[in-house]
């Protein structure tokens, strides 16, 4: 029996919360960390700095169990990869991947391979796929030479691959719009999100889309096709303008083409070759939203307001959708009247570094002695 039956108020994972729209049947073992449910944070302070009438949500999903998103869509995979028999996972990642694998396939006691691109992961995520037992395996290479080698273990080796090009991540990742549209009682005008590898944008789209009552024209889902039959009742009749944030200098969506050598402070979407190309694209086409890029600065500078003004710790990665919003606020593309929701998809935690190398000087050194931190506290009043 499923250990928390006992307990009917128990909040235990977004499969159970919505089981009749995702691909599980009744006696499918669940493994769950209790993903989900992550609060929607009104971003009043940064919405006023815009001097422009919108209202701002952040959809805070660094607040799930391992601290990103990833975990809404691996709760699906692995629980898909165990009920089909599979005994190991792999992933390519730029780290919040390989973090959730790793506990994921710990809580299923399955063996987890990661491969990481040399040097240029965040630290927290380093360490959480160490101590969740996975076997980390760093190649000389970026991203998207994992996810090349990755693919070819499919043929070559008894794993089953959890990046995003398995449907079943999707299925997990569009539950972030239903709690979205729940939470508000409709859908936002907007919805602001950064694209790596750009699954987290086209699972949006799906979920969006359910509530509305429509298939994507895709069949993004994975699981339809043109003569499905699942109904999607429609729970709000809209969907968002979909718009995509990526990095400067690994921006394949802005440039049209991938990205041979991409680079960015924000280590979670240095990615080059997104795999969910097409999806991404099908999901700002048929919003009439849009891609565009920002520089390392603006994203820092995004990633400090949110800090400073209200108390949110994000990745860099995911500031970029706050830093990209602001933009398109400033510029006119968003409206005033408009409701805006922004996924951030990480928490800060995952990347000490660079959140201390961006604050320099802010902490102060003083002797041991209640004058001296008197004279640090007026002087800083
Ligand atoms: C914080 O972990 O691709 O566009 O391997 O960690 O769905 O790829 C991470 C991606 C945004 C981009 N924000 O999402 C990985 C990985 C954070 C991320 C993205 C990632 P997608």
């Amino acid at each position: 029996m499923n250990s928390t039956a006992s307990y009917p108020n128990l909040y235990s994972g977004l499969i159970e919360r919505y089981r009749a729209r995702l691909p599980v049947v009744p006696d499918t073992r669940i493994i769950t960390l209790s993903e989900g449910n992550t609060p929607l944070i009104p971003l009043d302070n940064v919405a006023r700095a815009t001097g422009r009438d919108v209202k701002i949500f952040a959809k805070f999903e660094g607040l799930n169990p391992t601290g990103s998103f990833k975990d809404r869509g691996m709760t699906m995979a692995v629980t898909q990869a165990v009920g089909g028999g599979s005994r190991a996972i792999i992933c390519a990642s730029t780290g919040n991947t390989s973090a959730s694998a790793a506990a994921y396939a710990a809580r299923a006691g399955i063996r987890c391979f990661v491969l990481i691109p040399e040097g240029k992961i965040a630290l927290g995520k380093l360490a959480q796929a160490m101590i969740e037992g996975s076997v980390v395996i760093q190649i000389k290479g970026n991203f998207d030479d994992g996810m090349r080698i990755v693919k070819d273990m499919a043929d070559a080796a008894p794993v089953a691959i959890v990046n995003s090009i398995n449907p079943y991540r999707l299925q997990g990742q569009k539950t972030a719009a239903f709690e979205i549209v729940d939470a508000l009682d409709r859908a936002p005008d907007y919805h602001c999100i950064p694209v790596g590898n750009a699954g987290n944008i086209s699972a949006y789209w799906v979920g969006f889309s359910e509530y509305a009552g429509i298939r994507p024209k895709t069949a993004a889902c994975g699981f339809c096709t043109d003569t499905c039959a699942y109904p999607f009742p429609a729970v709000v009749p809209t969907r968002p303008v979909m718009v995509g944030y990526q990095a400067a200098g690994a921006a394949p969506f802005i440039a049209g083409h991938p990205i041979e050598f991409p680079e960015t402070i924000a280590t979670a979407i240095r990615i080059g070759n997104p795999q969910s190309w097409d999806l991404a694209w099908a999901a700002v086409r048929e919003s009439d939203g849009w891609f565009d890029s920002l520089s390392d600065d603006e994203i820092l500078t995004a990633q400090r307001l949110l800090a400073e003004t209200e108390g949110v710790f994000c990745e860099p990665a995911s500031a970029i959708a706050v830093a990209g919003l602001l933009r398109d606020i400033d510029r006119g593309k968003i409206p005033d009247g408009s409701l805006i929701t922004c996924t951030l998809t990480g928490h800060g935690l995952k990347d000490p570094d660079t959140a201390i190398k961006q604050s320099p000087g802010s902490v102060l050194e003083v002797p041991a002695n209640s004058d001296a931190v008197k004279r640090a506290i007026l002087d800083n009043l």
